[in-house]
């Protein structure tokens, strides 16, 4: 599975106040830490506080790819800040994230096509996020024609279904996980499919976060997921991917499986 670290964002204190204050240390030491735990890419988002969001992308990409040539997953909702920062992307970089409007898929695969780069489509429009499993298909469906429509390879679309906190949303946990099962039948190659995790529990207790996401992500495995915007410096939770992917047959079983995700 594709773990793409969710830390380098401007909604934790932590990261506003570094982007503040040009603190690239605290920067570049959570984004090797989120590699060294597991994560194969890093999600990088400017968060809603920035008051040049623009300027805050072209930092955080700037300082990051001093550190790792990991593929980047630029996450904003505005054009021009999203094509800042693909523009200073080392590797093959990742939108996140198009949706099912028809000006965002056009403006979004177009940029997709000039920086090769991977998308990520979440199944809302501007009517909001469907409530039931059928209603996210209809949308993906959309998704995955405008691609193909494009020349868009569709191996290199991520469906986003959408998961919203279980305390506010309890009935769509459900219909998130056949959404992600469903979504494989829509192309050949089928659209990978993909889940901000850590949404699922926001709001719950502290102390419950934790095992939520665990629970969630192993069943979200067992759906066939291929990839997750997740703490990937949560051991546990890591372990729970790996564990999921071992009983799904996706990692080959040898006594120290483990070991892999003991390098933090
Ligand atoms: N899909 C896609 N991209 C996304 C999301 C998605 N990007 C942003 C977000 N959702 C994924 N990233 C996070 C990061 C943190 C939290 C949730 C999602 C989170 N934070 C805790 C909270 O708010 O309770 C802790 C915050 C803190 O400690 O300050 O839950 O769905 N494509």
């Amino acid at each position: 599975m594709l773990i793409i670290g969710e830390r380098i964002n401007g909604m934790f204190k932590d990261v506003a106040e570094a982007i503040k204050k040009k603190d690239k240390t605290a920067i570049q030491d959570l984004a090797k830490k989120q590699l060294s735990c597991g994560a194969s890419a890093l999600d990088v988002n400017v968060g809603p506080a920035s008051d040049d969001p623009k300027k805050a992308m072209e930092w955080l990409v700037k300082v990051i790819t001093e550190v790792t040539d990991a593929p980047l997953a630029i996450d904003t909702t505005n054009k021009n800040v999203m094509e800042a920062g693909l523009a200073l992307c080392k590797s093959k970089p990742i939108i996140n994230s198009a949706n099912a409007n028809q000006e965002k898929m056009d403006s979004l695969f177009a940029l997709a096509k000039k920086y090769k780069a991977s998308i990520i489509a979440l199944t809302m429009d501007k009517a909001g996020i469907p409530k039931d499993a059928d209603g996210r298909l209809e949308l993906a469906m959309k998704i995955v024609a405008s691609a193909m429509e494009r020349d868009i390879n569709t191996s290199e679309l991520y469906i986003d279904a959408v998961i919203l906190p279980v305390n506010v949303a309890q009935f769509q946990a459900k219909e998130v996980l056949r959404a992600i099962r469903e979504v494989k039948l829509l192309s050949d190659p089928a659209p990978k499919t993909i889940l901000g995790l850590s949404n699922v529990s926001q709001g719950a207790p502290a102390g419950r976060k934790g095992l939520i996401n665990r629970t969630f992500l192993s069943m979200a495995i067992a759906s066939g997921l291929d990839a997750a915007i997740m703490d990937a410096t949560d051991a546990e939770l890591s372990n729970t991917a790996i564990t999921a992917e071992l009983l799904m047959e996706k990692q080959l079983y040898c006594d120290s499986y483990l070991d892999a995700y003991k390098k933090s």
